[in-house]
């Protein structure tokens, strides 16, 4: 009994004093814009959930991704490192390898090594394995469970992409040894038609010049070739309750020590093919729908912590990894029903776009008693992640690594204004914000993008605008200011170069 008794004491010991830190929930969506939230100011959709974290919390108005797409984004927070500093971060295909080195510093390792349990469940989208050639029909490594992942359910790249299956730490979910997966991006593999030779078997015709017409699977043309895994593949309107399923499994297998869950939604990414409960909701079209999908998702989380009896000690952030496109590749009627919504809200351009459309995004922090409900003007961005929980879990992050995470833990817990003293913003050229003047740098590539409909941000000269009068970055104020163009075009090279 004595021995029963102490054992017992030994074991509780370390839970009561892990159990002091919070549990955190990333809520990452996928391409949803500064406008599409109605506490962003959305008035054509209603996001009641989304709403009340905000209300319940601190919502930023000047949070950003890195970049304008979800590869390089998704790269900077888990590494704390801008991603046009490393090659080959731009948006992968489904085969890509990983990029996220094994041996660095990573947001989920340093919960870890703080004592707590980490999972993803969502998009993946920074490659598997170490090389573009791999066997999907036996276990994959390195991925997520290698970058500080104890538990991955994941879907390997965009939902638009093959191979259209979930991964379940490193094997494929349903794989069937009579029927082997191939995935190839270059040529067709297999018999199953495509959207190209077949428009007529397509449930939703992908739009003209985007692509998105090899493989298809469950009446949606891909991008990428795959064959095999029938019983493997993924049913569109599924996916997302299949991710809120396995997210849920996970908060309650671990409510009673403290976790780490990467929830990275595919809402309102393509195709959106949101389940049935949903579809003609939003009078948006799918994409809409699909927003409403999302909302509800964060809401059932939510629930689940009140019912748990966790919410109070479990930090939520609320955000998305780009700016918001109507048609990214398919005729969804994201554009014939936008019915005056405005993704952006009042910022230029979009995704892809190296406009404040492109990287300034809905940032929501809530954790009850802990954080006091505020909306803070602070300049932040998702890189500084890391630097900051390694201060809240007191982790020292090795030298070199997360080279650009900044230390803003106080201004995430609205104990401080203070943001970013400069950030470099990824549209198709680099930007660089400091203070209330953002400066773009010349390129030479288009200025529109007629597939997307989004203003790039692209120009031969160079942009200077004033955020704090002209946050919809109409007035280029380059030749009236040349002294402050050379400053901020100085700043970002030696920025580039590695100085602070
Ligand atoms: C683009 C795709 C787009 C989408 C995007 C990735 C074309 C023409 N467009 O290349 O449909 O898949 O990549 O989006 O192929 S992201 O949010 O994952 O970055
Ligand atoms: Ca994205």
């Amino acid at each position: 009994m004595r021995i029963f008794l102490l054992v017992a004491i030994l074991c509780a010991a370390p839970l009561a004093r892990a159990q002091q830190s919070p549990n955190v929930i990333y809520i990452y969506a996928d391409d949803l814009g500064y406008g599409d939230v109605s506490c962003y100011g959305a008035t054509k959709i209603s996001t009641p959930h989304i709403d009340k974290l905000a209300k319940q919390g601190i919502r930023f108005t000047n949070a950003h991704s890195t970049s304008a797409t979800c590869t390089p984004s998704r790269y900077a927070l888990m590494t704390g490192q801008y991603p046009w500093r490393k090659s080959g971060t731009h948006i992968l295909p489904g085969d890509a390898a990983l990029i996220i080195p094994t041996d660095k510093t990573t947001l989920p390792k340093l919960f870890k090594k703080a004592g707590y349990t980490t999972a993803i469940v969502g998009k993946w989208h920074l490659g598997l394995g170490d090389q573009v050639e791999k066997n999907w029909n036996e276990a994959i490594k390195p991925g997520p469970n290698e970058v500080g992942f104890d538990y991955s359910f994941i879907f390997p790249a965009t939902a638009d992409r093959v191979p259209t299956v979930f991964m379940e730490n490193h094997t494929v979910v349903a794989l069937d040894p009579a029927d082997p997966i191939a995935v190839d991006y270059e040529n067709k593999v297999g018999n199953d038609p495509t959207g190209k030779e077949h428009p007529e078997l397509l449930k939703m015709q992908s739009s003209p010049g985007h692509g998105h017409n090899n493989t298809i699977v469950n009446g949606i043309g891909r991008i990428g070739y795959m064959s095999g895994g029938h019983k493997a593949r993924w049913v569109d309107e599924e996916v997302s309750t299949t991710f809120l399923a396995k997210a849920k499994d996970f908060i309650e297998a671990n409510q009673r020590q403290p976790f780490f869950l990467y929830f990275a939604l595919t809402e309102p990414h393509v195709p959106r093919m949101p389940a049935t409960m949903f579809k003609g909701k939003s009078d948006l079209g799918y994409r809409g729908d699909a927003i409403l999908q999302l909302d509800w998702t964060v809401g059932e989380i939510m629930k689940q912590l009140e019912a748990l009896g966790i919410a109070k000690n479990t930090m939520i952030i609320f955000t998305s990894d780009n700016g918001p496109v109507l048609d990214d590749g398919y005729q969804d009627e994201a554009v014939t029903k936008r019915n005056g919504h405005t993704p952006a809200g009042p910022l230029r351009g979009g995704k892809y776009s190296t406009f404040e459309g492109g990287t300034r995004v809905p940032f929501i922090i809530r954790w009850p008693g802990k954080v006091k409900p505020q909306v803070s003007d602070a300049l932040v961005c998702q890189v500084d992640m890391l630097a900051s929980f390694s201060e809240l879990l007191n982790q020292t992050i090795p030298e070199g690594d997360a080279p650009d995470s900044e230390n803003l833990l106080n201004t995430f817990m609205g104990k401080a204004q203070k943001g970013r003293s400069a950030l470099v913003e990824q549209g198709g050229t680099l930007a660089i914000v400091k203070g209330n003047l953002k400066y773009i740098s010349p390129s030479n590539g288009a200025s529109y993008n007629k597939l997307t409909d989004i203003e790039t941000g692209n120009a031969p000269g160079p942009q200077l605008y004033n955020l704090r009068e002209d946050i919809g970055e109409e007035n280029n104020l380059a030749s009236q200011y040349p002294e402050r163009v050379k400053e901020m075009a100085a700043e970002l090279e030696s920025i580039k170069a590695g100085k602070r």
